[in-house]
């Protein structure tokens, strides 16, 4: 009997409270489900604060640093940033939908300040944040598996309030972001430095030749000996780009087998993109899987990874993995294709002034007869800043009796 009064106090305890409690209250731990605006939902977070609409501030969500494309079975970074000035206390609330309205992928919280709910069809926050005039949630999304997905569009509702323990004096906002499903394919992120442009002991080039617009805007492989027939051009340089490249992806199981052939932008932190802007190289039409991934300049020797390379490569090369050629290991063989710059950080060797994928005396003499006194885009200039002087004679001359790999030549 004792048992049974006691349950019924606790019950009318818990009512009372619910009852009496503001709203913000009751869903600050967790956002309420289907709050998001989304289609079909009947309501957002303006049936429980008020006045709700007819703020002043803003409700922004982010997908991948504004990137809006997916790849089946990938995870990207997302954040909503909700502002308003004078107010306290955050909340949001978030759904992915397909355009059957059908919730896909799932949910990573990444921070303490959210949570999934709802068997991970929604993400919302957790204990709202208090911060005065803005808050950011950061958290991940992961893209369904299965390809075919199609398009797929975030709804979201964030709340502002002014953490009064009431309802009122809170703003709600609400806003959608549609994303598209891409096809997957076979893109290289790498990160590799011409020792004739590096700025000694670090990971970082100069960019001499582009500041003096010298660098051609058509791809400068069409001739001897690489014969690339490539259209790749580039309207207005970024002032990062330190020269053109030329990327190669060869048989994982026969590294003298060329596949396919990009020219792509090198720029001065080592890193690729493609002609057209975006990041790494992508080999148009070849598919994606594993290929062995070389890479040729106009007067530094090549190199080769030292293994397969899976492709695509996710979205960035990360330090210390094969795609990093900065390090020998990463490279067949490394340490006596590539130079070290100091600080243990390595480079393609500078001084195949004519091209033939050694570096000997016959450089010497085409370095000899190449002397410029206007700046000019030449081999001849392996320091990369456009004039062929002394610098020239002095790099090359260390880096005499260096010979690229056969299949490279
Ligand atoms: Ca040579
Ligand atoms: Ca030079």
């Amino acid at each position: 009997m004792l048992h049974k009064i006691l349950i019924s106090f606790i019950v009318v305890l818990f009512l009372s409270f619910y009852a009496g409690s503001a709203y913000i209250n009751s869903s600050s731990g967790t956002p309420p489900a289907n709050m998001t605006g989304a289609p079909g939902t009947s309501s957002n977070c303006t049936s429980c604060h008020s006045p709700g609409a007819g703020g002043s501030g803003t409700f922004t969500i982010t997908f991948n640093n504004g990137i809006n494309q997916y790849l089946p079975g990938q995870t990207y970074p997302m954040s909503v940033t909700i502002l308003q000035e004078g107010q306290k206390r955050w909340g949001f609330s978030m759904v992915a939908r397909n355009s059957a309205n059908q919730n896909v992928g799932s949910w990573i919280p990444t921070n303490t300040d959210s949570k999934t709910f709802s068997s991970n069809t929604h993400i919302g926050h957790k204990n709202a944040p208090v911060m005065t005039g803005a808050y950011t949630f950061h958290f991940s999304w992961t893209a369904p598996a299965t390809p075919a997905t199609g398009n797929v569009t975030f709804y979201a509702s964030g709340v502002a309030a002014n953490n009064n323990s009431s309802s009122s004096g809170d703003y709600v906002y609400l806003s959608a972001v549609s994303i598209a499903e891409t096809v997957p394919q076979a893109t290289i992120h790498l990160k590799l430095l011409l020792q004739g442009a590096v700025t000694p002991g670090t990971a970082t080039m100069y960019t001499n030749l582009n500041s003096q617009n010298l660098l051609p805007t058509a791809q400068p492989f069409n001739t001897n000996p690489w014969n690339y027939p490539g259209t790749e051009t580039v309207q207005t340089f970024t002032p990062d780009v330190t020269d053109w490249v030329l990327l190669e992806a060869r048989s994982a199981t026969n590294n003298h087998l060329i596949l396919a052939r990009k020219a792509a932008l090198l720029l001065n932190n080592g890193t690729l993109k493609d002609a057209n802007g975006n990041p790494g190289v992508t080999f148009d039409a070849l598919p994606v899987g594993s290929y062995y991934i070389a890479v040729k300049h106009r007067n530094h020797l090549a190199a080769l990874s030292a293994s397969p390379i899976n492709l695509p490569n996710g979205s960035i090369c990360s330090t210390g993995s094969p795609c990093d050629f900065t390090l020998p290991a990463n490279v067949t063989t490394g340490s006596q294709t590539l130079v070290n710059t100091g600080n243990n950080i390595w480079a393609l060797p500078a001084g195949d002034i004519n091209q033939d994928g050694a570096i000997t005396y016959a450089d010497y003499n085409a370095w000899r007869n190449g002397i410029i006194f206007i700046p000019a885009y030449t081999p001849a200039d392996i320091t990369l800043d456009g004039a062929v002087s002394l610098p020239d004679f002095n790099t090359f001359a260390s880096n005499v009796g260096k010979v690229a790999l056969p299949q490279l030549r």
